[in-house]
């Protein structure tokens, strides 16, 4: 086996290069052969200084993500032991970064005597994304060498700045252009280092830059509540900003020492372990059955979207934002007009708040090619989205056209959000270019994208558009075929029972009140009235009453004329629009309806609310990875992530109920089945992993 690190020298400079592909995460193994390196030019009287450096792509992704579970991150050498060895050492320490340098991978050079990095590295410490706090120092280093607000926004936000800007606050002291020798550059740093005769400079000794937090101490309780309704329900952030706090209230040993606890105790935490789960999920769900590294892909050098509504104008936005060229096609100029409108207007509002630049926005806007005519639309498409009513006959005209006019090798998807993909596909003379692409509204703002697979969908197929979900900015999640494929499906048998709550005794904003603080955004009856109660309606209307109970509360609500948000009444009254208000007009009609139904209201706990709402949301999760609808849990985790916004740091709704222990769902779910039928049974798999003592996420990867 290769050795993680290496030793070299260049004229009396030891170079220190991490080699443990793909990210030079920081493991056990890399920590030793770095500690050994360091012994090595220490030892050697001809070595006057240091580079420490990254191989490959990166300089490091920071601490090994998988030691934390175990522990094994605090098996010396520890990253903070290597941190201490780097910041006393006598002989100068350059860091040469290039790619990326997060997490502890960034606490190394803040420890460093000097720092360089090529242009476009991206700096960061990203801990709070993983629900824990730097914990080698960064909360202490960091404030120190760019003071504490600018130090507050990159810790907090988790979010990394590139070299640039970190030349800009005094994060790194030289940034190598293109063409430049980013090694050469640090040696010649180190030399200097060595040639100033002085001791080398200590970061943990720069105290200059935390005075003006001293004199101003409000300035964490200002930050605290800036962040508290984005960070609602998350520990990291808020411990995050405890830790810098320390860092200007504390003398330096005591507060490396308060990050540390603070670390150690966020690693072991339900949150950390769940956020963890995300990111491991989020890469996992890439990896798809059938489809490996030399699966060929279609090139995605244009798009075209047919249909400018609300979705397909949504989507042609996506294509746009990521420099794709993309033609939308309507039937008719006043609606092809709307549909602009609409997009010049969501445009136009983000650059408005600030959030984009004038020349992006016409940019984005000159990649959008209006037509009427469908063959100019997708002839030179490489993929073409359909993104028209929901109608299985017109849905099957337009993929018998697209047969006839597009290339080979031209990705035709559906944008349907129940209809059967492989009957859509049974139309054409290439069902294996064939798939569905179900984005969530609004397309151009949510980042789940469901990737259908139908039955003959080819690999190339699916893999150009699992590369197309990345270059748009959407977490893909490939799944099979089913009426309204996994989020959808799951998500009725959630928003049923919520009306099944109010017929028996709960009302709108109780439900909606269980479901924000476990940490959704909105509760399942705001998001009705915003999604429109029309809207709703509708899609019952064409899809047909489902069997079994019932609830037409919200038919009525439609008949009554309260559409929602845009009528400033649905499920709640509205006076500025947006903020939900109950409505003795919505108690009355509830409980006259459960009066019409002979049913005795009841009071509900909140706890009832909230396993009557998820633990059947999880039950169909549970039908759904055991039919392969999805891959393994992790991907019906993201689901319900970035669809509906689950609480990501519950980690998702299969890894919340491995928690929770599946043997307390099964009864629970079994005691709602005895109780009122209909739908509530049981899912086999669920029963089968309950009785083993089993769980969604083994179950999934065996
Ligand atoms: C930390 O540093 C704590 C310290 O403060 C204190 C310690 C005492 N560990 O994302 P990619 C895997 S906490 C283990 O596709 P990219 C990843 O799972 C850490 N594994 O690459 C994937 O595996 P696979 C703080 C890791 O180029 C493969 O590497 N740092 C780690 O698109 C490729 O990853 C972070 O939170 C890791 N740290 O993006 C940064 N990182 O191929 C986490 C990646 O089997 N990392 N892997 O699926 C990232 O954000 C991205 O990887 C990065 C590169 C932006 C760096």
């Amino acid at each position: 086996m290769s050795e993680p690190a290496r030793f070299e020298r260049i004229d009396d400079v030891g170079v220190v290069t991490l080699d443990n592909p793909p990210v030079n995460a920081l493991s056990l193994e890399l920590r030793s052969a770095v500690r050994d390196a360091f012994a090595e030019g220490m030892d050697d009287p001809d070595v006057e200084a240091f580079v420490l450096t990254g191989g490959g792509r990166m300089f490091s992704a920071g601490a090994d993500i998988t030691e934390f579970a175990s522990g094994r991150s605090n098996e010396p050498p520890t990253l903070r032991d290597l941190i201490d060895l780097i910041e006393d050492s006598p002989k100068p320490v350059v860091a040469a970064m290039h790619g990326n340098a997060m997490g502890g991978g960034l606490e190394l050079p803040l420890a460093c005597h000097g720092r360089v990095a090529t242009e476009g590295t991206r700096v960061g410490l990203p801990e709070v994304n993983i629900g824990i706090v730097p914990g080698a120092g960064g909360t202490q280093r960091l404030p120190r060498i760019i003071g504490v607000q600018a130090a507050l926004d990159i810790i907090v936000s988790g979010k990394p700045i590139t070299a640039e800007k970190a030349l800009g606050v005094g994060l790194v002291d030289e940034v190598v252009g293109e063409g430049g020798d980013l090694i050469a550059t640090a040696v010649k740093l180190a030399k200097k280092l060595v040639a100033s005769g002085e001791a080398p400079p200590k970061t943990r000794d720069r105290d200059a830059h935390l005075a003006e937090a001293e004199a101003n101490p409000s300035v964490f309780d200002d930050y605290r509540k800036s962040i508290a309704r984005r960070a609602r329900g998350f520990d990291a952030p808020f411990a995050c900003i405890d830790c810098v706090q320390a860092s200007v209230e504390k003398p330096f040993e005591e507060g490396l020492a308060f990050e540390r606890d603070t670390f150690q105790k966020l690693r072991t935490s339900d949150q950390a372990s769940a956020l963890r789960h995300v990111f491991f999920a989020e890469r996992q769900a890439s990896k798809v059955r059938g489809i490996d590294s030399d699966t060929a892909e279609y090139p995605l050098r244009r798009g075209a979207v047919l249909g400018c509504g609300t979705m397909g104008g949504g989507i042609a936005m996506c294509f746009a934002n990521a420099g794709i060229p993309v033609a939308v096609r309507e039937h008719d100029q006043a609606a092809l007009d709307r549909g602009m409108e609409i997009i010049r207007k969501n445009y136009a509002a983000t650059v408005s708040k600030g959030r984009m630049k004038q020349a992006v926005m016409d940019a984005c806007m000159a990649r959008i090619t209006p037509t009427l005519d469908m063959e100019a639309a997708v002839e030179d498409a490489d993929i073409v989205i359909e993104a028209v009513f929901e109608n299985m006959e017109l849905k099957k005209e337009i993929f018998t056209e697209l047969d006839r006019l597009c290339d080979a090798n031209t990705v035709l998807a559906t944008n349907t959000s129940s209809l059967d993909v492989n009957e859509i596909a049974s139309v054409t003379g290439r069902p294996g270019d064939v798939l569905g692409l179900h984005f969530f509204s609004p397309a151009n703002v949510m980042k789940l994208l469901e990737i259908v697979r139908g039955e003959k969908t080819s690999p190339e197929a699916l893999a150009t558009a699992l590369t197309l979900s990345k270059r748009i900015g959407k977490v893909g999640v490939v799944v099979g075929v089913c009426d309204s494929f996994a989020a959808n499906r799951s998500l009725y048998a959630y928003t049923r029972q919520a009306g099944f709550l109010l017929e028996e005794g709960a009302l709108p904003e109780q439900v909606d009140r269980v479901i924000v603080e476990f940490g959704f955004p909105m509760g399942p009856f705001a998001v009705g009235d915003l999604a429109g109660v029309d809207v709703g309606y509708k899609i019952r209307q064409h899809r047909g009453r489902p069997e079994g109970r019932y609830s037409d509360i919200a038919d009525k609500l439609y008949e009554m004329g309260r559409y929602g948000q845009k009528t400033s009444a649905g499920w709640f009254r509205y006076e500025d629009g947006r903020t939900p208000i109950p409505d003795p007009v919505v108690t009355d009609l509830i409980i006259e309806s459960s009066k019409e139904l002979g049913i005795e209201r009841r009071e509900i706990s909140d706890e009832e609310i909230l396993r009557r709402c998820m633990y059947p949301m999880i039950n169909e999760g549970a039908k759904i990875l055991e039919e392969g609808i999805v891959q393994r849990a992790s991907d019906f985790d993201l689901v319900w992530l970035y669809g509906y916004g689950f609480p990501r740091y519950r980690g998702g709704p299969m890894f919340w109920a491995d928690q929770l222990g599946l043997d307390h769902v099964y009864e629970v779910m079994q005691g709602y089945y005895e109780e009122h039928h209909d739908w509530l049974e049981p899912a086999p798999l669920l029963e089968k992993l309950a009785k083993e003592g089993g769980t969604f996420g083994e179950w999934a990867s065996k």
